[in-house]
């Protein structure tokens, strides 16, 4: 149990007596809560291939760190294109001889079972995952592991209602399916596509980010203890160039990714001409619109959840903050007192709120748009916090006066950064928040149910929440407009994406 700590500050009446003055940065201080659940991990990780761990043909490997300490964590395989041809061969073996000739009443019992011990690990995982990623426990272990695990729950309860996914068509599974996936949601990702694409029959080569590859492998585990016949899911781990091999591969059916822009229009080009099927989940630069009439507290919660935990690091984040004029200087107020009582630092203690950035290039990358942000003109403001003295650490930042101009309110800058703009009528919102090239996400807050369904028409983003943000559900299609991407995740929909019909 965490001890409060009253840190009052004193100030002079005007009569000369001292009085208590609140600093609500300061007020509180929690002792430190460290998660103590031991991630178990090993000192070097080999490639998940035909069911094995095996050792990558090129012979490399390379570091994960954990950003919060700037320490090794383990060491990855390397994997090349021997190591790449190796894994597709496995899956079409798998899909051809195993797992599409398996019942989908079958498939599903190895989903449920990979969902039972995921949860039977959840705390592991849940600190393996903050290690590796940066991102405060709380976030992990209340959030990625749990929602993971519902992931292989919810498509296990599909596996044997397939025909319900496009009723009076049968389906097909489409084969071998290749995937690579970011940083930011690293368990979650493999979750959001593993479960749909073997649920349906398929079997998957797929690849997680450099910067966080340790939950991929520990689920390469699961898969082990769960029996999943060799072959159907085949994890490798590897740079950009790795992705580039597994995008490309003849094999391949169906490619999804999930990442920046930039790399999802590299992989378009480099399949473009070839009869694949591609789901691409891209950048985001989600507005959050405040109108007057909305609950301003219950607002501020939704913001600061939008886009402070998790460092901003997330697609749908809710990087732009439209606020109605009659109430902006008052939301502004309110929100700078939020982000004064936030905790940054160490993401093992359950204590924190805001963790660390995943890596030394991405915390450059944020600090690189403050600066453009200054330069452009805008007024940047942060609480004051201290950060710890190791580590990839960067306090919640606000930047008001801000145009759409800015670059900072166009591009995607992925970490704690808010870019503040007013706007007058409901009109304006609307143009200003669908100005962007991205439409991942958007939030509404207002008190009026027929503002809501107008925005929610209106707006060009895949899910827009209202009076909530960040909310995620297995059965909830996700998915962008625009230079957002396409294809769904998630739900029928998503399910739908891993097939074909016949
Ligand atoms: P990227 O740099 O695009 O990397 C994503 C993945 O692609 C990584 O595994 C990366 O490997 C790999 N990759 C890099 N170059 C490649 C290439 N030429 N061919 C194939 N694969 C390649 O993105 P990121 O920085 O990891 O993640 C942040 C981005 O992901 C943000 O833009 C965010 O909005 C987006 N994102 C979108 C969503 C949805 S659902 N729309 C969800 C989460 C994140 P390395 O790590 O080894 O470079």
């Amino acid at each position: 149990m965490a001890t409060l700590v009253s840190k009052r500050k004193k100030t002079t009446r005007r009569h000369g007596r001292p009085a208590p003055q609140l600093i609500f940065g300061d007020l509180w201080e929690y002792d430190p809560a460290p998660e103590t659940a031991d991630p178990k991990l090993k000192p070097r990780y080999d490639l998940f291939i035909n069911g094995r761990f095996v050792t990558p043909k090129s012979g490399k490997y390379f570091d994960s760190i954990n950003p919060a300490t700037e320490q090794k964590l383990a060491e990855f395989a390397l994997a090349g294109a021997a190591d790449v041809d190796a894994a597709y061969r496995a899956a079409r073996r798998a899909q051809r001889n195993v797992w599409g000739k398996l019942s989908g009443r079958e498939r599903g019992k190895y989903l449920f079972r990979i969902a039972r011990l995921l949860q039977d690990r959840a705390r592991e995982f849940a600190v393996a995952e903050t290690m590796d990623n940066g991102k405060p426990i709380k976030e992990t272990r209340d959030f990625d592991v749990p929602m993971a695990a519902a992931h292989f729950f919810y498509h296990a309860g599909w596996a044997d209602k397939l025909e319900y996914v496009a009723p009076g068509r049968k389906v097909a599974p489409l084969g071998v399916v290749g995937q690579v996936i970011p940083w930011n949601f690293p368990l979650l990702m493999l979750a959001w596509k593993i479960a749909p694409a073997i649920a349906m029959g398929n079997c998957v080569v797929i690849k997680p980010a450099t910067n966080t590859p340790l939950t991929a492998v520990k689920l390469a585990e699961i898969f082990e203890d769960a029996g999943l016949p060799p072959g159907v899911v085949n994890i490798i781990t590897g740079p950009g160039s790795t992705g580039g091999l597994i995008m490309a591969h003849p094999t391949a059916a169906k490619i999804a990714f999930t990442g920046s822009t930039d790399v999802g229009k590299i992989i378009m080009r480099s399949v473009a001409g070839t009869d694949k099927k591609m789901t691409m989940e891209l950048g985001g630069k989600a507005a959050n619109i405040v109108f007057d009439d909305a609950p301003l507290d219950q607002a501020v919660e939704g913001i600061v959840n939008g886009i402070f935990f998790n460092q901003g690091q997330v697609c749908c984040a809710g990087s732009r903050l439209l606020v109605h004029e009659p109430v902006a200087a008052r939301f502004v107020a309110k929100l700078k007192t939020r982000l004064r009582t936030l905790r940054v630092g160490n993401p093992l203690d359950k204590n924190t709120d805001v963790g660390a950035i995943v890596s030394r290039d991405q915390l450059a990358s944020i600090q690189h748009y403050l600066a453009i942000g200054v330069k452009e003109g805008a007024e940047l403001w942060q609480p004051p916090c201290r950060l710890p003295a190791k580590g990839f650490f960067m306090p919640p930042t606000l930047f008001t006066g801000v145009t759409q101009s800015h670059r900072i309110a166009r591009e995607e800058i992925f970490g704690p950064v808010l870019a503040i703009i007013t706007f007058r009528t409901v009109d304006e919102a609307i143009e200003k928040a669908n100005n962007t090239p991205y439409g991942l996400s958007a939030g509404v807050w207002t008190d009026k149910g027929s503002r809501i369904l107008k925005m929610a028409a209106e707006l060009k983003a895949g899910v827009v929440w209202a009076n909530t943000f960040n909310k995620f559900d297995p059965a909830s299609p996700f998915g962008g407009y625009k230079e957002s991407g396409f294809g769904r995740e998630g739900g029928r929909q998503g399910l739908l994406d891993y097939c074909q019909l016949v």
